[in-house]
């Protein structure tokens, strides 16, 4: 071995042990995500299996704790992005509906009848509408990652069959903190309240409201048929994407190549999520309808003219809430629909 080599050989040595205690430095012993609910809701799925992909890729450097419950936040999900931004949370896969409060643009999603299928849902957010929001979240001190799903947002309750604006009418619903689901369920008779999570599936199992919106496989996993939801009407009248983002400081400490690990799982652990919400909920496959069925609870199918009624009965919100969210926005969001 020429003694060149050896000196090369030692030099780079040097080197990779002076990177390594630099990284060991700057990496914490562990990264904290955040979502709403865990396994094995599709949501909860999605944060292990980011977590665990980026763990295996970067050979554990980058290690990463999910926190359901949002229990940084002591359950408080609207509370999730402000958290975020101020490092409490490294990292998180977020409903848009929990972060509207600080962002009011992700209100577009919750714009009742806005999005007819899933096809609108990704001509949103793989499209221009999804690059603005992106570009709002970067301003932010959040990097954003991808785009996956909670979904549909189905109405239960414990009372009857929701067939027309009329049978919401006196309905206690439990909603998310965000106005818009205040203005959309008054607009359709019904009384709203808001509350988290955690605390609905207490109010609805002691009746202190009747009913509540949620995709449906939130519906199965958390068995909210014993908690007395026995009707359910698909209506499919807003939909939730989920985000994953990582706090901007936290994204900047580690090296182009993991954050290029980070972004290449989010992107797997989000398609994945997206084929996974939305299995046994579409025409050709219909289990979890299926399933939810077999648990003794009525669902209600509308007609069309059906569902241009709570259509028509909405519209003011629509109108109200284009307003607040930007008309631009929503201008795009429509023709980005129109052509999917
Ligand atoms: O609280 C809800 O309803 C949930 C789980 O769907 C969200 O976090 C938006």
């Amino acid at each position: 071995m020429s003694r060149r080599w050896l000196f090369a050989a030692a030099g780079a040595l040097a080197m990779s042990v002076t990177a390594g205690a630099a990284l060991a430095q700057s990496y914490k012993a562990e990264y904290k995500l955040s979502t709403v609910v865990g396994k094995p809701f599709p949501w909860g799925n999605a944060g292990e299996r980011w977590g665990d992909l980026v763990r295996e890729r970067t050979q554990g450097r980058i290690n990463i704790k999910m926190y359901p419950g949002t229990s940084l936040v002591g359950g408080d999900q609207t509370k999730e992005f402000t958290a975020l931004r101020q490092g409490t949370i490294d990292m998180a896969i977020g409903s848009t509906i929990n972060w509207s409060p600080q962002i009011k643009e992700l209100n577009l999603f919750s714009m009742p009848f806005l999005m007819p299928d899933h096809k609108a849902i990704d001509a949103l957010t793989q499209g221009p509408v999804g690059k603005k929001i992106f570009e709002l979240l970067a301003a932010r001190d959040v990097e954003p990652l991808a785009w996956g799903e909670n979904g549909f947002r189905e109405v239960s309750n414990s009372k009857r069959a929701i067939r027309t604006p009329d049978d919401m009418k006196g309905l206690k619903l439990r909603v998310v903190g965000s106005p818009l689901f205040n203005d959309t369920f008054s607009a359709l008779g019904a009384n709203p309240t808001q509350m988290s999570w955690a605390d609905a599936q207490p109010a609805l199992s002691t009746g202190a409201v009747d009913g509540q919106e949620n995709p449906l496989t939130i519906f199965t996993v958390a068995k909210l048929h014993t908690v007395g939801q026995k009707y359910v009407t698909l209506w499919g009248y807003v939909a939730d994407p989920l985000i994953f983002v990582v706090n901007k400081t936290v994204w900047a400490s580690w090296t182009p190549a993991d954050q290029k690990i980070v972004r290449e799982a989010a992107e797997q652990a989000a398609k994945e999520n997206v084929v996974a919400a939305r299995k046994g909920i579409v025409a050709g496959d219909d289990s979890v309808l299926k399933e939810i069925e077999g648990l003794g609870v009525t669902i209600t199918r509308l007609s069309d003219a059906e569902f241009k009624a709570f259509q028509a009965a909405t519209k003011p919100v629509y109108e109200k809430w284009s307003k607040q969210i930007g008309p631009d926005l929503v201008k795009t969001a429509e023709e980005s629909i129109a052509k999917r």
